[in-house]
């Protein structure tokens, strides 16, 4: 009798085989298999998306990374404004940077943009939430002209840098809606 040799149960045997074979398998698959289907996967993710941005350019909107941006052609009231930019799964522009901030000022219009007094914090504050940080109020700004309930905040003063000038939200303005989107 053969002490050292241990007994071995020949289905145990045949599995070991078959999960043997398989992991091979497995192996090829990984290895020839998958990066061509992921190529696929990303050349059609890619036409999808270009397709994407194609239709954003014909509907107006110009990209500064990383955003989309709508300028709107009509005037509406700031919170009409926001609704536009809400429909449009955007929402109004929040500037970030001192480069959004010239960005905003290049139309010579008068624009809405996302900035408004939150009448339960008293505090000027961000669609996103923020609050303001950094702010480009105009000369004199916020002032709320002659008493008047200065809600919301337009660019004005578009030929200076500091352009920001709060006005009551019921007045008619134009509009930028952002859309964080990434190329
Ligand atoms: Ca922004
Ligand atoms: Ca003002």
């Amino acid at each position: 009798m053969d002490r050292g040799k241990k007994k071995t149960h020949p289905v145990s045997q045949g599995t070991l085989r078959s999960l043997c074979i398989l992991h091979t398998l497995v192996k090829i698959l990984l290895i020839f298999f998958v990066p061509s289907m992921c190529s696929k996967f990303k050349s059609l993710y890619c036409h999808l998306q270009s397709k994407e941005t194609h239709e954003y350019f014909k509907q107006g909107w110009v990209y500064i990374q990383p955003s989309l941006y709508y300028i709107s052609s009509t005037r509406k009231t700031w919170q009409e404004s926001r609704e536009d930019c809400l429909q449009r799964e955007a929402d109004l522009a929040v500037i970030n940077t001192k480069e959004e901030q010239d960005f905003t000022r290049q139309f010579h219009k008068l624009t809405w943009i996302g900035l408004y007094n939150n009448t339960v914090t008293g505090e000027w504050t961000w669609v996103d939430g923020t609050p303001l940080k950094k702010s480009y109020w105009g000369t004199g700004e916020p002032n709320k002209f002659e008493g008047k309930d200065e809600g919301c905040v337009e660019i004005r003063f578009f030929e200076l840098e500091n352009s920001w000038n709060d006005i009551p939200c019921i007045d008619r303005n134009f509009w930028i809606c952002e859309k964080k989107y990434y190329i």
